[in-house]
This record gives C-alpha cells, sequence and structure tokens, in this order.
C-alpha cells in the first residue's frame, strides 16, 4: 500500500475538550435548532444546548476514523435535561466509542425495535457504541458535559429517525436528581 495520508497529532484538553490545532469550525446547536427533540418546545432559541469540535479525517471513508468533542451545558428544557439531538448512524452499522472527560451524563442508546440500554458518561468512561443503537448524551450535571468520540468515518449522522420518532426515554430532573420517563412520543421504527 502505498498511503495517501500523512500522520498529525492533536491535542485534545483533557477537561475542556478543545482540539488544538482545530482543524475544522465548530458546529453550534441553539434550541432553536433542537425543535422536535425535546417533548416541549424549546422556550428560549438563543440558548446554546451545545457544541461539536470535529476532527474529520479528509475523506468520509469507512478506512478512516472520524473524531470530534461534544460539549453539553447545563440545564433544562421543560424539566428536560440538556441533550445532543441523538442520532443513528446513516449506514446502521457503524460503531463508535465515547471517551468521558468532565461532567456527569448519561448515554441513552435504543435499536430500531425499542430495545434500550442507558450507560453513564462521566471523566474516564469509555462507552462502546454498537452500530445498530441510536445514541443520544445527557447532560445531567450543573457543570458542562464533555466527551471525545471516534466513529467510521462514513457512518454518517441520520437525525430525521429521531426526529421523527423519539427516543424511549426521556431523562427528566427531578427533585431528587435525574429520573428516566417513558416517551409519550416515541414510536418503535421497527417490529
Ligand atoms: C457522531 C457522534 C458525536 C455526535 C455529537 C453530537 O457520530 O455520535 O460526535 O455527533 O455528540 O450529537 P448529535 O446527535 O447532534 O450528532
Ligand atoms: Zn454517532
Amino acid at each position: 500500500m502505498n498511503p495517501t495520508l500523512e500522520p498529525f497529532t492533536t491535542i485534545l484538553d483533557l477537561d475542556l475538550g478543545t482540539l488544538e490545532p482545530q482543524r475544522a469550525a465548530t458546529q453550534y446547536r441553539y434550541q432553536r435548532d433542537m425543535d422536535g427533540f425535546f417533548l416541549a418546545s424549546p422556550p428560549a432559541p438563543d440558548e446554546l444546548v451545545y457544541r461539536v469540535i470535529p476532527l474529520p479525517p479528509p475523506q468520509k471513508h469507512y478506512t478512516e476514523i472520524a473524531c470530534s468533542t461534544t460539549i453539553i451545558e447545563p440545564g433544562t428544557v421543560d424539566g428536560e435535561y440538556h441533550m445532543t439531538k441523538g442520532h443513528f448512524h446513516e449506514k446502521r452499522d457503524r460503531s463508535e466509542i465515547y471517551i468521558g472527560l468532565s461532567g456527569e451524563g448519561m448515554l441513552l442508546q435504543a435499536t430500531e425495535d425499542g430495545r434500550t440500554q442507558v450507560e453513564p458518561i462521566r471523566r474516564g468512561t469509555v462507552n462502546y457504541v454498537p452500530g445498530g443503537w441510536g445514541h443520544r448524551s445527557v447532560n445531567t450535571g450543573s457543570e458542562p458535559l464533555v466527551f471525545f468520540a471516534a466513529y467510521i468515518g462514513d457512518a454518517g449522522q441520520d437525525y430525521a429517525t429521531i426526529r421523527s420518532h423519539g427516543f424511549p426515554q426521556l431523562v427528566c430532573a427531578d427533585a431528587d436528581g435525574p429520573v428516566l420517563r417513558d416517551n409519550p412520543r416515541y414510536a418503535r421504527v421497527s417490529s
């Protein structure tokens, strides 16, 4: 094989999740971008919910590994903790790992036929998300939730399925902390 890519190194700040050098623009997700993902309509359109700093491979190809840092701000929308939109991979069989850096949260995972699994995210967790599992991360703490992700380069993100079918569970703030509730709007994708 005659490689076309040169090796490269990036410095990941293990607390903040920032990347140096930053090779691609930060993607910001405000409440206005999240319509249809929280159960309630987000009331503060200009409030930042999370941001993603990509560390892209040059090609979106299965031979390469895409990475990113995600930083979810603390907060709630009508009692639901701030979270990512969540997605299945467009190429459903593509897997991924998350490495928790700081803060406290949960990784919700669900299959198209409605199996669910909830895993913790905090400094030092390494979550393996197998192909076929939709995934959404939720900040249940009072500080930003920061994690690093690495996934197969051509995975792609399918948001439309999650937007129309929802996730089986919601993570809501209760007097004693986070509780999982059934999502009344959830509809299985397949049986
Ligand atoms: C990509 C990976 C993450 C998420 C990021 C934001 O496959 O799972 O980098 O893109 O955590 O979440 P979302 O659901 O908005 O893509
Ligand atoms: Zn993913």
